[in-house]
């Protein structure tokens, strides 16, 4: 414990809660784990706030389904944040199309991909897994059925955005950089009555090619729970989370014993090792089990997640293989 360095932030926060910020790569022990629960963790910064609104839920009463919806709305609806919902960055055309999915506790799952102007991709992920008997909608078909189901159309390209997009294309940059926005919002939520549940939103990849759908919304890639082992989710470079069924490998990891970091870090390392992929690209997991106990491991250093146990939230900087 003494070599963690807690720095207090402020300004971030509602309420009385108080945030430190753990800077140290050596949280690769369990015994660093705190296994109190209800607990909420979510991918980066952002996943503050989200994190912090969801253990809010959670105290009130509300299960983890609701408590990851409502979280995820909150970096959804923030235009500030350029790879989420709202503000997101768009595709190579100037389109924002965006990918959720969200899993609960009794296996079911829901997902939207290539969702156009809807603010809350989570949110219809929700409703597809509630209203209809299928998985994934996606589209000009998801369009339909959130229009449907209540959701109403706006646009998502913010000025912010817009401009970014002119400069990469004034550029002629590289089609698409790994290194242009990888934030997408994972939470994992463990309510009072210890279910677990999971969701995950995004713009995807900056300028990627018009149509391309990233890891978000394939149940296994970007998301997996399994309320009998616990959860995980990613972010990054979708199409490597998508090659591996990262989410649900390390969920199976899990499952025969691995805590939540030694299964994230047999991931990572197993992508690293079987990538034919040359380039340098940022991918990160974020697990939890049953009992609460939180992991993560990324491939390049600089991921961070938020983790809420009843009033304290901490950022913590992940371990990475790479440095
Ligand atoms: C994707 N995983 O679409 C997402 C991108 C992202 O943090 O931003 N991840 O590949």
């Amino acid at each position: 414990m003494n070599r963690k360095k807690f720095l207090i932030q402020s300004g971030i926060l509602s309420s009385a809660l108080l945030t430190k910020k753990i800077d140290a790569q050596n949280l690769f022990t369990s015994e660093n784990n705190n296994q109190t629960k209800p607990i909420v963790v979510s991918t980066w910064k952002h996943g503050l706030t989200a994190s912090i609104k969801a253990m809010e839920l959670i105290q009130s009463g509300a299960d983890s389904l609701t408590a990851v919806e409502k979280g995820i709305n909150i970096v959804e609806e923030d235009p500030s944040i350029t790879s989420v919902g709202i503000g997101g960055y768009p595709d190579a055309e100037g389109n924002v199309t965006l990918d959720a999915s969200i899993m609960d506790w009794k296996g079911n799952a829901g997902a939207v991909a290539y969702l156009q102007n809807i603010i809350n991709p989570i949110s219809v992920a929700r409703k597809v897994m509630e209203n209809t008997k299928h998985v994934l909608l996606a589209g000009k078909g998801a369009l339909e059925f959130a229009k449907s189901t209540g959701f109403k159309e706006q646009n998502l390209l913010t000025e912010n955005a817009k401009n970014k997009w002119l400069k990469w294309k004034e550029k002629k940059q590289e089609l698409i950089s790994p290194h242009l926005n990888h934030d997408t919002i994972g939470l994992l939520a463990i309510d009072k009555s210890g279910n677990i549940s999971g969701g995950v939103s995004t713009s995807g990849w900056a300028f990627k090619l018009p149509g391309r759908i990233g890891d978000s919304p394939i149940i296994g890639a970007g998301l997996y729970v399994d309320n009998e082992v616990g959860g995980a989710c990613s972010t990054g470079l979708g199409e490597e989370a998508i090659k591996s069924v990262g989410s649900f490998l390390i969920v199976e990891k899990m499952r025969e014993g691995f805590s939540p970091n030694e299964a994230c870090k047999y991931v990572i390392e197993r992508i690293d090792r079987k990538t034919t992929n040359k380039n340098k690209f940022q991918l990160a997991f974020l697990a939890i089990n049953k009992n609460g106990e939180v992991g993560s491991y990324s491939l390049l250093p600089g991921f961070e997640y938020a983790k809420v146990i009843s009033e304290n939230s901490v950022l913590i900087k992940s371990a990475s293989l790479k440095q």
